[in-house]
């Protein structure tokens, strides 16, 4: 063969079949699937040093970051549960947005849910949910409605207000459902009796109607911290068990409207007429599990004492599988959000009283699970 028949054939044809085998192998990377090893015990180096990380912190110094929400040019608002919103753009800057004065920060509760109107591109309506001081010494947590224009929130509206609070058990998950109403999960405010009763807001799951009347979704709640729906539009939900010793019963639940889950009457594999039954509950293990999202199958959530990203894989309508990622390596782990870049962010809460902060301590990282080491 000639040098002129190589270069205008042969050598295009090899050229082609390189790029093909180069891009059959990040097809197969791409697809990899998660995977539960501790990376802290990885020991050999990974296979694809093309990879980037397989965990990015895109946020740090921050205090108690209690709960994120995506902007719809994927910047993110994010509450520290003293009373500041951020705003953290696509470069990673941060600027402090907000500062609820009215917020009282005690034990539990602060400044806690966030999330967007799903309008929000057009009415620019954020939710947030917060503790606050009430006559005397009453302890309240209500849900505003603000509106964000050029870098700032203003024109504060209640939406729900008078939500029995205490320094423990304030719940505070707020997020829009399929349906696009507005549902809040409140805590029992240490009155285990408030949320069996159905005229108390406190341990329940409320949804708001599009017409702003508040309803009881579920009830019987201890402190439900974290919601999200499946593919198919069913709500699970994340639960605090007892605490004390015995710590645990940790729960999630399916959550079905009107239905009881049964605190403070039943807890952990007990069953009751008229009350729900847990899909799965922790044992003597302590979860403390925070927010929570869906990703695939799998409802991943936070450990706060548990320390861990929990992936439960469900199937059926039960747990197949409960996975743990990161175990003890960022400390306690408070939000949980599938990103609209399809990684999962994930927040830690180690200065939230309860923790062992690190110098740069709280932090937002950015977790690419298909980059989770094998
Ligand atoms: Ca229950």
């Amino acid at each position: 063969m000639d040098i002129i028949q190589y270069n205008t054939l042969v050598k295009p044809i090899f050229i082609l079949l390189i790029i093909l085998a180069i891009s059959g192998l990040a097809y197969i990377n791409s697809n990899k699937p998660s995977v539960t090893t501790n990376p802290t015990t990885q020991v050999s180096p990974s296979p694809t040093p093309q990879n980037t990380e397989e965990f990015t912190v895109i946020a740090k110094n921050l205090d108690t970051p209690w709960a994120v929400a995506f902007l719809p040019d994927k910047s993110i608002l994010v509450t520290e549960r003293f009373g500041r919103v951020n705003l953290i753009d696509s470069s990673g800057n941060l600027t402090p947005i907000a500062t609820l004065t009215q917020v009282k920060e005690i034990g539990e509760g602060g400044l806690l849910g966030i999330t967007l109107h799903p309008d929000f591109s057009n009415n620019h309506f954020v939710y947030l949910y917060y503790t606050y001081q009430a006559n005397g010494n009453d302890t309240l947590n209500r849900v505003v409605r603000m509106t964000y224009l050029d870098q700032k929130l203003s024109d504060e509206k209640i939406i729900v207000d008078k939500i029995p609070g205490a320094s423990n058990h304030n719940g505070g998950r707020l997020k829009f459902g399929p349906d696009k109403l507005l549902y809040i999960t409140t805590g029992d405010a240490s009155e285990p009796s408030l949320a069996q009763d159905k005229n108390s807001l406190a341990g329940k799951i409320l949804r708001v109607s599009a017409e702003g009347k508040v309803e009881i979704y579920s009830y019987g709640h201890r402190n439900p911290q974290g919601i999200a729906w499946d593919s198919s539009g069913k709500l699970w939900e994340t639960e605090h068990g007892r605490s004390g010793a015995p710590s645990g019963l940790d729960e999630i639940n399916l959550i079905q409207q009107g239905k009881n889950y049964g605190w403070p009457t039943i807890q952990g594999d007990e069953k009751k007429e008229g009350m729900e039954t847990s899909v799965k509950n922790s044992g003597s293990t302590t979860w403390a599990p925070a927010g929570a999202a869906f990703i695939g199958n799998s409802l991943f959530f936070g450990g706060l004492r548990g320390q861990t990203l929990y992936e439960a894989v469900t199937e059926n309508n039960q747990i197949a599988d409960l996975k743990e990622h990161f175990k003890n390596q960022f400390g306690r782990i408070r939000d949980v959000v599938s990103g609209p870049d399809g990684m999962l962010y994930i927040t830690t809460s180690n200065k939230d009283g309860r923790g062992n902060p690190a110098s740069d301590d709280d932090k937002i990282i950015k977790i690419n699970l298909m980059r989770k080491s094998s």
